[in-house]
Order: structure tokens, then C-alpha cells, then sequence
């Protein structure tokens, strides 16, 4: 499928998908958002893609926020339809059976940072800057990223982040878990494949069982959240791979996966 602002290449069953949209620091408008959302759907359903990477074109900016020309022009009933376009797109992305990387080449602000909070890895340049500067603009974020952020790095960190505004720069957004490394800009995107690839070989249903468990169980109880993982561990013992896996190591060879 064509599109207008994004990019999408898929080498060695890893999906890029680029935002591209550069004069505007690739920030995320209705059409880019619909785009990103077909993109999501079609890696998917792809077999062949088993892993998905995202980043922004160019060298300054990853994703530098929903479009602020386009929100300006919003109703409150336009804006609840825009946050809700965000929900689901990034909701779509974050349910993807396979694994998915940000990889942050620049500013990653407001809606972009919330990009990479609905992403499994986040690895970023040392040029990236995090941030939710939306109460700069009267606003607050509304991708998600009062109830992602603070579940990836805690309510205080979270707050200091949306209540101030302020940016941080890589090594920061290191520190509070908003990345795991931080690498130099002509290293990002294939440290990030590498990433990608690494899982890529690992047993498909696996992969995306074990991505389930992490996440739904964060929002269970413990307990709930472990009869839940005791039910996805059985349940592959159904399943061709886990058998191909173990005899595969029985064997002493590396296994042949059918994502069964
Ligand atoms: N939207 C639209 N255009 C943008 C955006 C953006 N988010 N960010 C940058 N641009 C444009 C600039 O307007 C400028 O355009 P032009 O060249 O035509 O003047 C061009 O990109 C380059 O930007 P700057 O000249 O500002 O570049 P600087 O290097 O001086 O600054 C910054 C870079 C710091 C990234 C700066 O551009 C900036 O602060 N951008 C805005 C960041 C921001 O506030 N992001 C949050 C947006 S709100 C949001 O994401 C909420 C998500 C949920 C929405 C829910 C809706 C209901």
C-alpha cells in the first residue's frame, strides 16, 4: 500500500514503518494517524513480517507531537474523535503479536513520546529529547500518555514530566526507563533492527504470548495475573513450536518454527 507520510520497508521479515513528514517534524496529524493505523493492520496480518520498527525521517525529530496547525482548528467534539483516532491507533500497536521498536532519532514530544510508550523496546539516538510538553499549550496529553507513562516509570516521574513540561535528553530518559540504551544517531536503527531481529528468531507464539501475559498482567491483581501466565504456559504445550523448541535443543540443532 502507498502513503503519503510514511514510509514502510520490510527486509528480512522486519517491518520499518518511517514518519515522514519532516518539515513538521514529523508531527502526527488525522491523515499520518489513519496511515499509521493501515501500516499497524497490514504487519499484522503480514506472516511474513516478525517484527515491526518505527521511527521519524530526518535527523532532528522521531515524532514532535500530534499536530498542533491541525488541533488548533478542533472543537471539543473534534478533539474527542482525534484523541480517540490516537487510542486506537496506538491501542492497535500495542496489541501486535509481534514485537515492536521505537527507535528515536530526534524529538520524541507530546503524542511522539506517547508513540514510543506504546512500544515493546525503546532505544534511542543520542541526539533524542522525551517529553509532554502539552501543558505548554494549555493542554494535556491525549494519546495515552497520562496512563502509559505512569505505568512505565512510575506517578512521580510521570508527573514531573506532564506537570512541568519540561524535555530530557537521552541518558535522563535512560535513567527513568523511557529507554533502554542510548546509542550514537548512525548506530540507532540497526541497533533497533538488531533488537527486532533477536527476537524475530525467537519461537513466534511464544513471543507473542509472552508479550500478552506482560502486559494484560500488569493491569491484574497478582494472583490473577499468574493464573493467567499458568494458563498461557500450558496452553502452548498444545502448540507444534514448544515441541519443536525442546526436541530442537535435545537435539542439539536450531528450531525449525511453524508459529503454532
Ligand atoms: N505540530 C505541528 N508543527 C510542528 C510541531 C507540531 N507538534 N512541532 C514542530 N512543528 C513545526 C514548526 O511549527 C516549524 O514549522 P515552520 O518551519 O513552518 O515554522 C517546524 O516544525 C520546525 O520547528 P521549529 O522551528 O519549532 O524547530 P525548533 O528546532 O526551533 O524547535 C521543537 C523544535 C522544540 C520540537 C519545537 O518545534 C516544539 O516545541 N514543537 C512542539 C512540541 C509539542 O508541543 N508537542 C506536543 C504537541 S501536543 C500533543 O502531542 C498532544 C497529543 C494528544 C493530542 C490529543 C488531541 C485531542
Amino acid at each position: 500500500m502507498g502513503f503519503e507520510n510514511l514510509l514502510v520497508d520490510i527486509a528480512d521479515g522486519i517491518a520499518t514503518v518511517t514518519v515522514n513528514r519532516p518539515k513538521q517534524l514529523n508531527a502526527l496529524d488525522q491523515k499520518t494517524l489513519e496511515e499509521l493505523s493501515a501500516a499497524f493492520e497490514q504487519a499484522g496480518r503480514d506472516k511474513g513480517v516478525r517484527a515491526l520498527v518505527v521511527t521519524g525521517a530526518g535527523d532532528k525529530a522521531f515524532v514532535a507531537g500530534a499536530d498542533i496547525a491541525a488541533m488548533s482548528r478542533l472543537g471539543p467534539a473534534e478533539a474527542r474523535e482525534f484523541a480517540a483516532l490516537g487510542h486506537r491507533v496506538f491501542g492497535l500497536l500495542e496489541a501486535l503479536p509481534i514485537v515492536t521498536v521505537a527507535a528515536v532519532n530526534g524529538f520524541a514530544l507530546g503524542g511522539g513520546c506517547e508513540l514510543t510508550l506504546a512500544c515493546d523496546l525503546v532505544y534511542a539516538s543520542e541526539r533524542a529529547r522525551f517529553g509532554q510538553p502539552e501543558v505548554n499549550l494549555g493542554l494535556v496529553p491525549g494519546f495515552g500518555g497520562t496512563q502509559r507513562l505512569t505505568r512505565r516509570v512510575g506517578p512521580m516521574r510521570a508527573k514531573e514530566l506532564v506537570l512541568t513540561g519540561d524535555m530530557v535528553d537521552a541518558p535522563t530518559a535512560k535513567a527513568m526507563g523511557l529507554c533502554l540504551d542510548v546509542v550514537p544517531p548512525e548506530k540507532l536503527l540497526e541497533h533497533a533492527r538488531g533488537k527486532a531481529r533477536t527476537v524475530a528468531s525467537r519461537g513466534p507464539v511464544a513471543v507473542a504470548t509472552a508479550k500478552r501475559l506482560i502486559q494484560q498482567g500488569a493491569d491484574l491483581p497478582l494472583g490473577e495475573a499468574n493464573a493467567l501466565e499458568r494458563q498461557g504456559f500450558a496452553g502452548l504445550f498444545g502448540g507444534e513450536d514448544a515441541k519443536e523448541g525442546m526436541r530442537a535443543f535435545l537435539e542439539k540443532r536450531p528450531a525449525q518454527w511453524k508459529g503454532t
